[in-house]
Formats: C-alpha cells, structure tokens, sequence
C-alpha cells in the first residue's frame, strides 16, 4: 500500500519520509538529518523584483474531512506571500516544498519552485512560477520526481533546475531507464 495512504487515515505510523506522530502530520521529502516538515517550509525571495524580499508559504485553508481516498475530503493548501500585492495561488489537496530559483527568466524577481505531493502514490511534481505583475503563472511544464517514497535531498530537488552560462536547464527522470537516470534538457519560455 502506497505510504500516501496511510497519511490520510490518522494512524501513527513511520513509513519512510512520512510520518504521523498522533497530533500533527509531516510529509517529507528529506529524510535523515536534512528532514524538512513541508508544513513549515517558508522562504524568502523577491518575486516581483522591487528589491524587498517577500516571505513565502505554504498553508492549509481547509483540513481533511475523513478518508480523502474513500468518500472523505482532502486537505487543500495555497501559497501565501506576504507582499498584499502578490495573490494567494491555490494549490488543491497536497503538501509542498518551496525553493528559490533565481531570477530564471530574466524579468527581474525571482522564480518560485514548488515541489508538491501527490494525493496518492510517490510521484512528487516540481511546478516552477514566476510572478508577471499580476499573478504567479508556470515557467514551463511541471516536472515529475519519483521517490520511491525513499524521500530525496534538498541538493537534489535544488538541481532539478539550473541557470548556467546564461541559459535554464532542467533535469527530467528518463522513462526508460530503470536506474533513475536524469535527463538535462534546456528550457525555453
Ligand atoms: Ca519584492
Ligand atoms: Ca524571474
């Protein structure tokens, strides 16, 4: 049974990189001394370049009713930031992880990964948004992450998305290696 589903049915349990102590739950994608609890990830980064950082994260704006993967409810989260200016993004039922990418396209604030659970399963999805003056938008396609639900580390989700020499590059798992093989690709938006 996929650890996923066990987080949704308020057992204590230890299942890899996700845990349930009874009161409170954390999903993590960095296992050992790197553990990270999504919930509490917040970053800093200056999304519409005006030279103030803003504050960015994660909260929940509605609890699990019940069993999401029954007939219960899932949780559901957004991005909060706290410059007023910026709108709250809805993000649906799952947890995330938020990095700073530097300014990729060259607009002058920064871009804004998130690396967001999945409702059921493993398979992480890195979404990364850039802030146009008026609203977050996608940068380019969502990226998948398998775990494994081995959990991974924070270089690693750091390096999914480079600027080198001028240019983006992204990393994509190869779908036909069985090792976990990365693919480098070049962006374009
Ligand atoms: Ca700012
Ligand atoms: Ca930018």
């Amino acid at each position: 049974m996929p650890c996923i589903i066990l987080l949704f049915a308020s057992l204590s349990f230890s299942c890899d990189g996700i845990t349930n102590n009874g009161n409170s739950t954390s999903v993590s994608l960095l296992p050992g001394k790197d553990t990270t609890n999504l919930l509490t990830n917040r970053i800093t980064l200056d999304a519409d370049g005006d030279g103030i950082p803003e504050t960015i994260e994660i909260i929940m704006v509605k609890e699990a009713i019940g069993n999401p993967m029954e007939d219960g409810e899932s949780a559901e989260y957004g991005i909060r930031t706290e410059n007023d200016k910026i709108p709250f993004l809805t993000l649906g039922c799952c947890e995330g992880y938020l990095l700073s990418e530097g300014d990729l396209n060259k607009n002058g604030g920064a871009e804004l990964s998130l690396i967001q659970a999945p409702l059921n399963g493993c398979t992480y999805t890195l979404v990364c948004y850039t802030y146009d003056g008026s609203a977050w938008k996608m940068l380019m396609d969502p990226i998948l992450i398998p775990t494994a639900c081995d959990g991974l580390s924070k270089k690693a989700l750091e390096d999914r998305i480079i600027l080198e020499g001028g240019s983006v590059y992204y990393y994509e798992n190869d779908p036909n290696s069985e090792t976990g093989e990365l693919l480098r690709k070049q962006a374009v938006f």
